[in-house]
């Protein structure tokens, strides 16, 4: 009998801000518990940090620039497999309930079904959208305004701000619905439950928010020269977050700490939400059949050198949770250290399913890391200083920019412009760059190569600002 696969969501969430990774905020009391159960990777990365490519990325098993979804509105072809087509190929029903943001007219690729579909961020090509530009000089984001790093700063704007709230309750609702009206002996499925929080603008209920009062947060703190430290990347993206603005305010301790509380508090809900699923798929009898992974299409940076949101290739910003369980199957309690991203997904979902893959995918199945502890020697496993590869190619930036990690070693390529190296074991907070020091040129030059043979940066280039041409010719056309 083929397992069930239920997939949770976060989007916008930091792993840092989860006890199973660390936190002694207690926010995820449920999740802790899940990867207790279950195996946790420990260096998951998302490949592109941003909404819409992260999750196109994650759902066709593909890079954002062979598949043409470099930003929150391009689209990707319907004649890109994803792995919904590989669930479906192996006779599951496939389920989206909430969010997906994809971009373009086909708001399925390969979802049988769709709830609680999204109401406010693509639902269908939207040739409106702001258009992005990377021949323009560097500017505040123009459709981003409010949400920006204004919405980082407790001013009360977002004190009745229930949208992502609301909506997460609406998706919960019909996640529970359709896990209650399933059996054990129903064809197997693949169910996505997607969700918003914790996405800014940070609002939680003042009793949810205040359950985080007494916690001893470390909350960011960056040195006096941090502008100094900044890449041109980091200078674009703060220009478009509108960073400069609002920095000493975002900073400033008594804000960190509303944002934290209030952080901790949407991701506490969504936790909520995560734990009344476990407990009603084992309810139904159906836990002993179903592989629950839980994961995030990206992080925040929440204040991390000093900046916010995502887009950027830091750690707040580009990794992510990845949980899977499947009690009696796979290990308790097994902590993968190895990199792994959301490119993964596919492959190792097409395992589980029974079925083949569409073509060479670049991830891999993670099954071998996730079978009983005693069988990874024998099973081939993922080699050492593996290397994961993560590209942004949206909004904010003016050039295609590229990371390759591996090990504890980042490399980050602002193509034509800069190039960053961070050592993260000895600086956590990516302060450092060491791209000029000769005690880690060796492995610069071999992450520079890698992410030279894996990505073709010109022809890249050329791709990404003739879609960008043709969508804001679409737009002028739109406002005749
Ligand atoms: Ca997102």
């Amino acid at each position: 009998m083929k397992p069930n696969v239920v997939l949770i969501m976060a989007d916008s969430l930091a792993p840092q801000l989860m006890g199973s990774y660390g936190s002694t905020a207690g926010a995820t009391p449920n999740l802790d518990a899940l990867a207790q159960n279950g195996v946790i990777f420990d260096r998951a990365y998302c490949n592109s940090p941003l909404c819409t490519p992260s999750r196109a990325s994650m759902m066709t098993g593909r890079y954002v620039s062979e598949i043409g979804a470099y930003d929150n509105v391009s689209s990707f072809s319907s004649e890109v497999p994803t792995l919904n087509h590989a669930f479906k190929r192996a006779g599951y029903q496939t389920v989206l309930i909430g969010k997906m943001h994809f971009g373009g007219y086909d708001q399925y690729h390969g979802f049988d079904q769709r709830l609680a579909m999204e109401t406010d961020y693509s639902t269908g090509y939207n040739p409106l959208r702001p258009p992005y530009d990377w021949t323009l000089p560097s500017a505040p984001n123009p459709g981003g305004g409010a949400w920006m790093a204004a919405s980082y700063v407790n001013d009360k704007a977002w004190d009745n701000y229930t949208h992502h709230w609301d909506r997460d309750a609406a998706i919960h609702k019909e996640a529970i619905r359709f896990f209650s009206e399933k059996n054990d002996n129903d064809p197997p499925f693949f169910c996505c439950v997607s969700y918003h929080h914790p996405h800014n603008p940070f609002y939680a209920p003042k009793e949810i928010r205040e359950r985080f009062r007494e916690n001893n947060f470390t909350l960011p703190s960056v040195p006096s020269d941090m502008n100094d430290r900044y890449g041109i990347m980091d200078k674009w993206l703060n220009d478009f977050h509108s960073q400069p603005e609002y920095f000493d305010r975002i900073m400033a301790a008594d804000n960190l700490r509303w944002l934290y509380e209030t952080y901790c508090g949407m991701v506490y809900d969504l936790d909520c939400h995560a734990g009344e699923i476990i407990k009603l798929l084992k309810a139904k009898g159906l836990d002993k059949n179903t592989i629950i992974v839980f994961t995030s299409d990206h992080g925040d940076m929440l204040g991390h050198r000093g900046m916010v949101q995502k887009r950027c290739f830091y750690e707040y910003s580009v990794r992510t949770p990845l949980i899977f369980s499947y009690p009696d199957h796979f290990p308790a309690g097994l902590r993968v250290k190895q990199t792994v991203s959301l490119l993964d997904l596919f492959p190792t979902f097409a395992s589980l399913a029974g079925t083949s893959v569409p073509q060479e995918l670049p991830g891999i199945s993670l099954l071998p890391e996730a079978a009983a502890k005693s069988e990874i020697k024998r099973l081939q496993g993922i080699p050492d200083g593996r290397i994961v590869f993560a590209e942004y190619l949206g909004e904010g930036v003016h050039a295609p920019c590229f990371m390759a990690v591996a090990g504890n070693y980042k490399y980050i390529r602002v193509h034509g412009f800069e190039e960053m190296f961070f050592d993260l074991e000895n600086d956590p907070e990516e302060l450092e760059n060491q791209i000029a020091s000769h005690k880690y040129s060796g492995i610069i030059g071999e992450l520079r190569s890698s992410v030279l043979k894996q990505f073709n940066p010109d022809a890249i280039a050329v791709q990404a600002l003739e879609n960008q041409r043709n969508r804001n010719y679409i737009l002028e056309a739109h406002k005749k």
